[in-house]
């Protein structure tokens, strides 16, 4: 099972188009915020079942604030994560992440990749296709793969 997760696109989706080219065929999208406008456009061209959640940005969205969900038994937590202070550091988010027994605790919003994993509790931040901040400003996502034994790898990749 193979998984794209993507966030703050911020309406720009020239590169989540190129990501797509790439790394289809996908069993699942997640997108973590800040799609400004593409709510509709992005589940046409994922052409896979998207798990999208609100940003600080969707103003006129309807998309949920937050999803919980499973992916291949895991459980996930979906958030674009500014109610949990993420600019500041994931300790809020990883401490609501585990009271809420997820396994794994998906962000965006700082347009900063990131990852951790450790003792099973896996956080993560796609960083941002269309802005992103991080050294080097290369746009990222991450690429989540469950092979056979039921075993999650997740890889950030930079868009060349
Ligand atoms: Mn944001």
């Amino acid at each position: 099972m193979k998984v794209l997760i993507v966030s703050d696109t911020h309406g720009k989706d020239e590169n989540l188009e190129k990501v797509l080219d790439i790394e289809k065929p996908l069993d699942m999208l997640i997108h973590l915020g800040d799609v400004e406008g593409s709510d509709e456009y992005i589940p046409i061209i994922a052409e896979c079942p998207c798990e999208m959640v609100a940003g600080n940005n969707d103003f006129f969205s309807s998309l949920p604030r937050e999803l919980e969900i499973e992916i291949a038994g895991y459980k996930a937590l979906l958030t674009h994560g500014n109610y949990y202070y993420v600019s500041l550091g994931p300790e809020t988010l990883i401490l609501e992440g585990v009271s809420r027994e997820k396994d794994i605790v998906m962000f965006g919003h700082t347009h900063r990749p990131y990852l951790e994993c450790k003792d099973d509790f896996v956080i993560l931040n796609p960083g941002s296709l269309s802005y992103p901040r991080q050294d080097g400003k290369k746009p990222t996502y991450i690429v989540m793969e469950i092979k056979e034994d039921g075993k999650a790898n997740y890889e950030i990749k930079e868009l060349k």
